[in-house]
């Protein structure tokens, strides 16, 4: 009974779930690149070409080993344009018997094909994604009766499971975060190390062509791309962080610089989530190399609960939440996008950084994302959908399983206090703490209102303000609303007066 294989984008992993039972007698593998795809976000350049070159690289890698692929190029004739139609054309000649799938990663199209497998008249069969440390059942266990979802306490289960960094029963240390430890501000004399970019692979090269052709006028540049669009590539820039990045990754995980899109960061989440790494995996090498003595465990613990811990938290939420989570917009945020998030034209030295990387790479780091767009989304009040989309086209490791709790969740308090238990607004002074920007820009970090002061500054009191009545009994927020409430009504109507004036001034202005 021959059996049609489905293949998604970021479904690239060699022990896919799609492929078990897999006889290459009889049975076909389907990868099809496909408008729908590449444009239900306008994706960067970047990701896209990624994405394609993976699949085209990771397509040749099965026939190598003697599947039968059926593969579908974005411009061969004939394309449907949707996952669902190539998938009705390949069974169109009657060859097949039942259609074998893992199940996807975003609900989106998720539901399409469900609906697909409703109709299919023939057995559609949908896998567990078993990439994940974590299944649907078991988050669903561990959330089940509590009022207070905290990734702490989800990620310490995650260690007890998997016994990473563990001591027996206790935590390798004896503490289960080390996060005290890694809050330094770059300090002079100290330099990011120079990092490995991969060079675009012929058929990168050939999918970037083909991006520019028919994605020319997408969001983004394509000349600095170095992703890694296949297993061995990703395993190499994998090694290299472990060996050369990782031992000082917890000291300056949250540190910013300017001009330095790397820093120590791990730049592995595009291969993760595509499947070209394993995340247990790459979580038991990083503590193979704390075991070996090779990098201390701030560092370590720090970098694995990045991927144990939030990774495998965010996709939990998303699972248990959506759809209803994504039109969650607790702080009944209504201004649009500025401009600027796209242009990169402004004189917020911060922002303009993190825009100009963001263009130029499809990257910027955690805390560019949280604290310098995501903190200025926060204060201005965008309406989430519109920050959603912004996120999910500027990146190339993103996907809205990821994205979105990151997004509407961690950076915008958007679903009121699922992922974190209070929104990360924060004034100019934590940018200026951990940044060398504000010494270049045209604002003054240290002036809290009038034109040239920072706007981070003249918009924070004034978003505590307006929000008042969402936020003043959050306990985490008790000691700010207490210093705006020793303001006095005067100064607290003229807070919110000059927060206005700098919402405008930035572009954040009603939706239509
Ligand atoms: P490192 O800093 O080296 O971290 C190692 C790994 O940990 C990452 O590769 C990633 O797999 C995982 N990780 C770290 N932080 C998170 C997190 N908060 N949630 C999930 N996994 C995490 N990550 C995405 O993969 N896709 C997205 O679309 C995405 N959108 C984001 C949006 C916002 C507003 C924010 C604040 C964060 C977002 N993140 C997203 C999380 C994080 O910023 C990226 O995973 C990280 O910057 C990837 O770079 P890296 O591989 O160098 O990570
Ligand atoms: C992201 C993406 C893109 C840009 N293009 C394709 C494609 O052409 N074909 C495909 O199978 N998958 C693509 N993907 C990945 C899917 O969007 C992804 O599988 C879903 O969003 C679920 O995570
Ligand atoms: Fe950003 Fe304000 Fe510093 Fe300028 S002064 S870089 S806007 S935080």
């Amino acid at each position: 009974m021959a059996v049609l294989r489905l293949v998604l984008g970021d479904q690239l992993s060699d022990d896919l779930s799609a492929l078990e039972g897999l006889d290459p007698d009889i049975d076909t593998v389907l990868m099809a690149e496909v408008r729908d795809e590449a444009t239900y976000v306008r994706h960067h350049k970047q990701k896209l070409a990624l994405v394609f070159a993976a699949m085209r690289n990771h397509a040749e890698r099965l026939t190598a080993r003697g599947v039968r692929v059926r593969y579908v190029r974005i411009d061969d004739a004939g394309n449907t344009g949707s996952i669902t139609g190539e998938l009705a054309r390949a069974l169109g000649d009657g060859a097949y018997a039942a259609v074998v799938l893992t199940e996807c990663g975003e609900w989106r199209l998720a539901e399409h094909l469900a609906a697909f497998a409703e109709g299919a008249g023939l057995p559609v069969e949908i896998r567990e994604d078993r990439r994940f440390i974590s299944s649907h059942d078991r988050f669903r266990r561990w959330a089940s009766g509590k009022s207070q979802l905290r990734m702490e306490f989800f990620y310490r289960e995650m260690r007890r499971e998997t016994g990473i960094l563990m001591d027996g029963a206790q935590p390798e240390g004896g503490r289960w975060n080390y996060d005290a430890e890694n809050r330094k501000k770059l300090t002079n004399g100290v330099t990011p190390p120079g990092r490995l970019r991969i060079p675009p692979n012929a058929v990168a090269r050939e999918a970037m062509a083909d991006v520019e052709r028919l994605f020319g006028d997408h969001f983004g540049s394509l000349d600095g791309f170095g992703w890694s669009t296949t297993a061995d590539e990703a395993e190499t820039t994998l090694a290299h962080f472990l060996t050369e990045v990782l031992p000082s990754f917890g000291d300056w995980q949250d540190a910013m610089a300017e001009n330095q899109p790397w820093m120590w960061h791990g730049l592995i989440s595009t291969s993760i989530n595509l499947g070209l790494l394993d995340p247990l995996d790459v979580c038991r090498r990083a503590e193979a190399v704390y075991r070996a003595g090779r990098a201390p465990l701030n560092a370590v613990e720090g970098f694995i609960r990045q991927i144990l811990g939030w990774r495998e938290f965010v996709r939990g939420i998303y699972w248990l939440k959506v759809p209803e989570y994504r039109a969650r917009n607790f702080l009944d945020a209504d201004r649009k996008l500025p401009w600027f998030y796209w242009s990169g034209e402004t004189d917020m030295a911060c922002v303009a950084d993190v825009v100009k990387t963001t263009r130029d790479n499809a990257y910027a780091h955690h805390i560019q994302r949280l604290m310098v767009t995501g903190n200025l989304a926060l204060l201005l009040g965008v309406h989430p959908d519109a920050v959603d989309d912004w996120y999910m086209c500027v990146y190339a490791d993103a996907y809205e399983w990821v994205e979105m709790p990151n997004t509407r969740g961690m950076a915008l308090f958007a679903d009121g206090g699922i992922v974190g238990s209070k929104p990360y607004a924060a004034s100019g002074a934590y940018i200026d703490r951990m940044s060398d920007y504000c010494g270049a820009c045209r604002y003054d970090v240290k002036s809290k209102s009038g034109d040239a002061a920072c706007p981070f500054n003249r918009l924070y009191w004034g978003f505590l303000e307006r929000n008042r009545h969402r936020l003043r009994d959050n306990v985490r927020l008790a000691m700010p609303y207490k210093t705006l409430d020793g303001f006095g009504e005067a100064k607290r109507a003229a807070l919110a007066v000059e927060a206005e004036a700098c919402r405008t001034l930035l572009g954040a202005t009603p939706v239509d």
